[in-house]
């Protein structure tokens, strides 16, 4: 098992379109076996291997209470929403800044298990905002593009001047 860096805003890198996953095979298993490691060590609720500069159509995911209810979705593919909800997003990707966010309130998604076997999921509340903002990352999608321009170029400064700070490089 290892934990993987996590890219952050605005590493380009970020900005890679994943593609679909053609062979589940066991370095497939140590990918997302990695990816829940890495969720956890950095406290998050998912994680897509585009934030760990993987750029394969992989997310993982635990909004249980004890942190104790990992799985992964594979090529995912929503097929039906509806409605639609705000609320406060984070992001591993973008650490220190919340913002709200519009998403549809109910997806309706298919993707593959780590053994390659086909699934559907329903998903409302935290659930669905953290699995289209996963998919999202696999498109190379972030939520402060959901934002104005003048807020999203402001937290690109502060990060930028963070990693400055910290002798992280940005690509
Ligand atoms: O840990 C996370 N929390 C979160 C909260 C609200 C909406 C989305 C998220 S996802 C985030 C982890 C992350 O950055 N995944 O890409
Ligand atoms: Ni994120």
């Amino acid at each position: 098992m290892s934990i993987l860096t996590i890219l952050e805003f605005p590493d380009k890198r970020l900005r890679t379109k994943a593609k679909e996953v053609t062979v589940f095979d066991d370095k497939t298993k140590i990918l997302v076996s990695d990816m829940i490691e890495t969720m956890y060590e950095s406290k998050g609720v998912g994680l897509a291997a585009t934030q760990i500069d993987v750029h394969q159509r992989v997310i993982v995911l635990d909004v249980s209470e004890e942190k104790n209810e990992p799985f992964c979705l594979i090529n995912p593919v929503i097929i039906q929403k509806d409605g639609e909800e705000e609320s406060e997003e984070g992001c591993l990707s973008v650490p220190g800044f919340f913002e709200n966010i519009k998403r549809a309130e109910h997806i309706k998604v298919k993707a593959f298990d780590k053994d390659g076997k086909v699934f559907e999921l329903d998903a409302k509340g935290l659930l669905s905002i953290c699995i289209q903002h996963e998919m999202d990352h696999l498109l190379g999608k972030l939520f402060v593009d959901y934002l104005s321009p003048l807020k999203r170029q402001r937290i690109k400064t502060k990060l930028v001047k963070i990693h400055k700070q910290e002798g992280k490089q940005t690509k």
